[in-house]
Parts: structure tokens; sequence; C-alpha cells
């Protein structure tokens, strides 16, 4: 029999019982003030839990790592309570779940950072568009430069969040490297212009990827540290000059790690209709660990790569926003609901604990 979707799979100190992977889904929807977990998040996740493993949202590491309104944080003593909520109720239906971990540098907007300062970048370069704040969508500003002296603080928040989520009950977690928020906008050079040691050279430009992965291995041990990285997605704005080779250097620098596993956002659309020339087999194959795919799979586009080899386990997002008994389905090719983008981003039950499972 080919490897499949329903093939039990170890990712560092995880043991899956399935290669059907969650993708962590912003949905504003934390407790206020204070931007805490709670009941009605519980039961979202607790639904869940069949997946092979549940990458819980983006989550904030300090007030200043925020950058959409009513995302959860993992800092305080409340979040941490809060999550343990939704740990329990996953781990209580038999669910692996990690958190991921977040800060999204220029991504933001005075109104959502502490004493109403500016977002802090790489570099002070602005996004075109929109955030969203509690009063709606304001245009991006132009972000400050983190000075030198700033860096090692953030590494801390890294290492203490990391800290928290265990403490919080999760199984471990995910650094969010990916779709243009500040450790990608290090990495990629259309964001980062800097000429000290974070900045210039490709080394450079990894360096803060690799002491964050560092700080979190030494505090809670790199089996159960993942990692996001989106090589050509340009969201928030992101750009490369040559992504193919200089995430392959990032991708070599992780195999002394021994990391959980290395996630990769491949596209934003479905899988059949990504005609870039990006070649992820390339990438995949620089890693000697476990590799999760995501972007626009089916339940067809994933067996075919599963059973191919093109990775090891498949995130889904949209599918399991609408199908909390995704696992289900999958088994026995059933039909999906569809999502309701209406309702992907704050508001109440309605579009998040509401969407039907199978009987
Ligand atoms: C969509 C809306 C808000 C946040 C990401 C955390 O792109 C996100 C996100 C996506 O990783």
């Amino acid at each position: 029999m080919p490897t499949s979707l329903f093939t039990p799979v170890i990712a560092g100190s995880l043991s899956l019982k399935n290669r059907i992977v969650m993708a962590p889904l912003t949905r504003s929807r934390s407790k206020q003030p204070g931007d805490i977990p709670w009941e009605m998040n519980a039961t979202y996740y607790r639904q869940r839990a069949t997946a092979g493993l549940i990458i819980a949202e983006a989550t904030q590491i300090s007030p200043q790592g925020k950058g959409y309104a009513y995302t959860p944080g993992i800092y305080s003593d409340e979040q941490i309570e809060g999550w343990r909520k939704v740990t329990s109720a996953v781990h209580e239906e038999g669910g692996l779940i990690v958190l991921q971990l977040w800060h999204v540098g220029r991504v933001s907007h005075r109104d959502l950072q502490p004493d109403h300062q500016l977002p802090v970048a790489p570099s002070a370069i602005k996004i075109d568009g929109n955030a969203f704040t509690e009063d709606g969508f304001k245009p991006f500003e132009t972000p400050r430069a983190l000075e030198l002296s700033e860096i090692p603080v953030i590494i801390d928040h890294y290492r203490t969040a990391a800290i928290n989520a265990l403490k919080a009950g999760f199984d471990g977690i995910e650094i969010h490297a990916a779709n243009g928020y500040l450790l990608d906008q290090f990495l990629r050079d259309g964001s980062n212009h800097r000429t000290d040691v974070y900045g210039g050279s490709i080394e450079n430009r990894a360096r803060l990827l690799l002491e964050v992965l560092t700080a979190v291995s030494d505090a809670i041990g790199p089996d159960k540290v993942g990692l996001r990285l989106s090589p050509t997605n340009p969201f928030n704005d992101m750009t490369d000059s040559d992504p193919q080779t200089h995430f392959a250097y990032f991708v070599e620098q992780l195999n002394p790690f021994n990391l959980a596993y290395l996630h990769i956002v491949e596209r934003m659309i479905p899988v059949e209709e990504d005609h870039s020339t990006f070649d992820f087999d390339a990438l995949r194959h620089r890693f000697k660990g476990v590799y999760i795919a995501n972007g626009g799979y089916t339940l067809a586009s994933a067996t075919d790569s599963i059973a191919k080899n093109r990775c090891d386990l498949v995130a889904f997002g949209k599918p399991f926003i609408a199908n909390p008994d995704l696992v289900e389905r999958f088994k026995i090719n059933a039909p999906l609901n569809e999502p309701d983008f209406d309702t992907f981003y704050g508001g109440g039950e309605n579009g998040y604990t509401d969407y039907p499972a199978l009987k």
C-alpha cells in the first residue's frame, strides 16, 4: 500500500495518527479586552481534534507583535490560562496541538500597538494596503526600523512565548516565518535593506530566524519546534530577488537543528492552477526532516503528493474552517461544506463553531 493521508507519522516529539494537518488560521475571535482565548475557541478546536495535528492560529508573542484586531496572545497569565482550555479540549479528544508564534513586524498599525507607537520592521519600508483595526481598515504607515539593541528583546519574547505555550499545555510550537511577518521581513531582500549584521548578505538576513530557532530550541527542545516559510507568497507586499537560491540556503541552515518539521506555504491558489516555476521538490530535498506542504490542496492532490513522496504531510486551511470532521469526510470521500469568507475574521459562533459535521 502506498503511504496515504491516513498513515501515522512521527514529527520530532509528535506522534501523529494521520497526515492531515489543520493549518494555522487567523479567526480574530479572542476574548476582549486582553486578547484572551476562551471557551468558544476551545469548542472550535475540539471539533477539529481528529486532525493528525492542529497548528493553532498565529498568536502574538508580545503586544508589539500584534497586527490585527482580536487575535490572541501568549504573553499574559490570562492568555496562558485561556489557551489551557483549548489544549485540554483537544487532548480530551485525543488530538495534538501546537501554537504558532507570531510577531507581525510592519504588518500593523499604531492603533494596535502599545502606547500608540509605530510598528517596527527590519527597514522603514511601508506596505501598500490596510491594517485591520478595531475601528475598521486603516492604511499602513511607514514602520520604524528596529535598533540593534531591540533585537535581543524580541528573541527573548519568542523564548518566553515558547515556554508559555508549553505551560498552557501545547505539544509544541511553530515559528511563523512566512507570509510577510517580522521574520520573513528579515529573510527576503525586498523588505530587508539593513546594513548591519541583520541585513545585506544572505547569512545576515538568515541571522534573526536562526537566533530565534536557537532560543526556542534551547528552551523547549528542537523536537517540539516546527517552522513555517513561504518563499514565493507576495502577501503583505513581499518580494525577493531570487527565492529559489535564497530559500535553498535558509533551509540548508535548518538541518543542524533537528526541528520537528518544516511547513511550507507553496501557493495561495489551487494546486491545479499553479503555474509557478519555483521548485518545491528541490527545496524539500534540502531539508533532512519532516516536510508539511500547504496551499490549495484537495483530497486528490494531497493523496497524490504523499504517494509520490513530494511531502510527508499536508496542511489544509479553508477546508478545515468549513468541515470540523474533515478527516472523516476524506476517509469516505464525502462532499465538503463550502467556507463562508464573510465570517472568516471576527464575530461569534456563526461561521466558526456552527459548520455541520456529517452526523
Ligand atoms: C490572513 C489574515 C490575517 C492573518 C498569515 C496570520 O497570513 C496570517 C493571516 C492571514 O499567516
